[in-house]
């Protein structure tokens, strides 16, 4: 790879220096306006520094194929207006390196989207995410003469992330079914947050609202229910079995909402997924919300999604996002099972650590922007 500063009069002089110099396959990292001085610094004139880049193994990996094929080479483009032109095939070209070198894709960026690249690698996104949305960048909102500022691209690819998830309206979250259930792995939060989902429902929207669990594994998991339960003044029903579940429906025939806790399992095992959909009527009515903690490793997230994949899931909640500062991993999950986040918990406060999020408020929690 030769890299190169170029410093002319104007854009189309420096490109053509650039062509003259790296040839037809480089690419302009970066353009700044600069003064120039002539006649001993006492005339000032306006010109431009570029820096440009050729890498040669792509170069001549392009020209071979191009020697081999030349039947297949596309006509060149009307040079309407050289600069458009120019950048036009930059964009191209440095989508090209950016798409065929997956190993190290920061290494073709100009500087600040190298910075943006290396944010969201730290945040934990994986290369596919941040390949494609640096290159849908590059093709939507390269300007001539546009100087790339890193806070400008961290905005942009915030807001091209939100575009790579599956459709989440905001508002989508709030509980709309009558009955609510919340399933995961063990720990996560799962009471907390139907805790805190329930207490909204009747603090701020004065709803009528029962409970019901079917976590029967541990006494102290009823206790844990039957507390915030007494607090809002909510009747609590223990359901062993499918028809225990029937008859705790009628008895809440007329009440707004009725939230469901069930018990953490290992999931990893089929048998539990089959054991929740023995008792819990998935089919009709019913809001499902998988929980995750935002603690966990992608690889576990991913194969709970997978086992859960017979249950109609609406939404993901994510929590304890307080304990961790890399949402990355989310942002992969969702991306790649198009299952929407819903909810984010930030504590263990009951009602108030909970927020609904919607695709443009979740990448702005990932960015940081
Ligand atoms: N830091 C933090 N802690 C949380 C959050 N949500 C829940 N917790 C804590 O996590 C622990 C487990 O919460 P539970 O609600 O009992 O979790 P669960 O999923 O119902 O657990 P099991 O029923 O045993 O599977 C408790 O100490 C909660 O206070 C959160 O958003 N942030
Ligand atoms: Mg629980």
């Amino acid at each position: 790879m030769r890299i190169k500063k170029f410093v002319a009069g104007s854009m189309q002089e420096a490109t053509k220096q650039i062509r003259h110099e790296l040839g037809n396959d480089a690419v302009i990292l970066n353009s700044k306006k600069i003064q120039t001085r002539r006649f001993l610094g006492l005339v000032k004139k306006q010109g431009v520094e570029v820096i440009a880049v050729v890498d040669q193994d792509f170069s001549d990996a392009r020209k071979a194929k191009q020697q081999v094929q030349p039947a297949f080479r596309e006509p060149a483009p009307l040079p309407e207006n050289p600069v458009q032109l120019e950048l036009a095939s930059q964009v191209k070209e440095l989508k090209t390196l950016l798409e065929t070198r997956h190993e190290q894709p920061a290494d073709v960026l100009p500087g600040p989207l190298k910075q943006t690249d290396r944010l969201l690698a730290k945040q934990g996104v994986s290369q596919a995410i941040r390949t494609k949305a640096l290159s849908r960048l590059l093709s939507t909102s390269f300007e001539a003469g546009e100087q790339w500022t890193e806070e400008k691209a961290l905005r942009r690819v915030t807001e091209i992330l939100a575009e790579l998830l599956p459709e989440n309206p905001e508002g989508n979250a709030a509980i709309r079914s009558k009955y609510v259930v919340l399933f995961g792995a063990t720990g996560v939060g799962k009471t907390t947050t139907l805790a805190k989902l329930a207490a909204s429902s009747v603090l701020e929207k004065q709803k009528k609202i029962a409970f019901i669990t079917t976590d029967t594994y541990r006494i102290a998991a009823v206790e844990q229910l039957k507390t915030y339960a007494e607090l809002l003044h909510a009747p609590l029903e223990v359901c062993y079995t499918k028809e225990e579940f029937k008859t705790a429906q009628q008895k809440f025939a007329d009440f707004d909402h009725v939230f469901i806790d069930t018990a953490g399992r290992n999931f990893k095992d089929g048998q539990y997924v089959r054991e929740l959909k023995e008792i819990i009527p998935f089919e009709r009515g019913i809001q499902a919300f998988l929980v995750l903690s935002a603690t966990s490793k992608y690889e576990d997230m991913k194969e709970l999604v997978k086992q859960f994949s017979s249950i109609p899931i609406d939404q993901l909640i994510l929590t304890k996002v307080d304990e961790t500062d890399s949402l990355g991993t989310v942002m992969n999950l969702l991306a790649e099972s198009r299952i929407g986040l819903g909810y984010v918990t930030n504590g263990q406060n009951v009602p108030e650590d909970i927020r609904s999020v919607s695709n443009a408020s979740f990448v702005k929690l990932l960015t940081g922007c």
